[in-house]
């Protein structure tokens, strides 16, 4: 019996490839996506491989209960929907931007999992991946909200193990660096230029190498979770704390 897996945000980047590795292994996909005629493309590629797609923005917590809260054999919900928006510092943010990363990095990963999760206990089975980010434990200028909404799925993802515990349903955070996808062109909102300029003379993560990650924990024996697992590119590392001194 084919496993099936349920990938928020499968039009672009991570989610994308995740759906290409997992219907490469004889997965089946349920994919979702704000981008209808993405998700068709994919569909028409990927073929028998996709059970289902369905159109979706993660931060509509009507639409997301009314289209996921009645499937109950999904074996992994890749959390992955995400954005950001702005490298701005906190004091000239747009406010508009930061509820747009709460409602889609926080709401909607918690929509999306207390829709599902209910079938997965029910049939003690199933594993909740969440996507977070190496922003969410390691901060940066501008990271602000962002890095907020990921150090959130950190906190959230250690919290449903904790609830789950005794349950065989189990949670993974996965958190990348730098990985080139149409993530830089959301967060400059369209300036290509600021988003090639991110990955500039580095040899940054792809998505295949996240759906690499997201592979791998999934298909490890049934008692063995992984908490967390960050991953950096090699061209990526810690710099130094910063100091301000004062000139002269
Ligand atoms: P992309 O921009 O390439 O893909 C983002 C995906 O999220 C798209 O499929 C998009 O679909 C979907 N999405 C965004 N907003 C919504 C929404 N409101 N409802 C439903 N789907 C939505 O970025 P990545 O693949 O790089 O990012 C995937 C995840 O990984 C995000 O959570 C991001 O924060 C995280 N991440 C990215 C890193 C990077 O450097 N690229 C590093 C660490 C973490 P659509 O627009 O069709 O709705
Ligand atoms: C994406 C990686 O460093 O741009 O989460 O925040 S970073």
């Amino acid at each position: 019996m084919p496993k099936t897996i349920l990938i928020t945000g499968a039009t672009a980047g991570f989610g994308e490839a995740c759906a290409r590795r997992f219907a490469a292994e004889g997965w089946q996909l349920i994919l979702t996506g704000r981008r209808a005629e993405r998700l068709e493309a994919l569909q028409a590629e990927l073929g028998e491989a996709v059970r289902q797609v369905i159109a979706l923005d993660v931060r509509d917590r009507e639409a997301v209960h009314a289209q996921l809260a009645g499937l109950s054999d999904i074996d992994v919900l890749l959390n992955n929907a995400g954005l950001a928006l702005g490298l701005e510092p906190a004091w000239e943010v747009d406010l508009d931007d930061w509820e747009t990363m709460v409602d889609t990095n926080v709401k909607g990963v918690m929509y999306c999992t207390r829709a599902i999760l209910p079938g997965m206990v029910e049939r003690n089975c199933g594993h909740v991946i969440n996507i977070g980010s190496t922003a969410g434990s390691w901060p940066y200028p501008g990271g602000n909200v962002y890095g907020g909404t990921k150090a959130f799925v950190q906190q959230f993802s250690r919290n449903l193990r904790t609830d789950l515990l005794g349950t065989r349903v189990r949670v993974t955070e996965i958190d990348p660096g730098m990985a080139e996808s149409e993530f830089s062109q959301v967060r400059f909102k369209g300036d290509d230029e600021s988003a090639a300029k991110v990955y500039a003379g580095a040899e940054a993560l792809s998505p295949a190498d996240i759906a690499e990650a997201v592979f791998f924990v999934a298909n490890l024996p049934g008692h063995v979770n992984v908490n967390a697992m960050e991953l950096m590119c090699i061209d990526q590392a810690w710099g130094p704390l910063a100091v301000h001194r004062k000139e002269g």
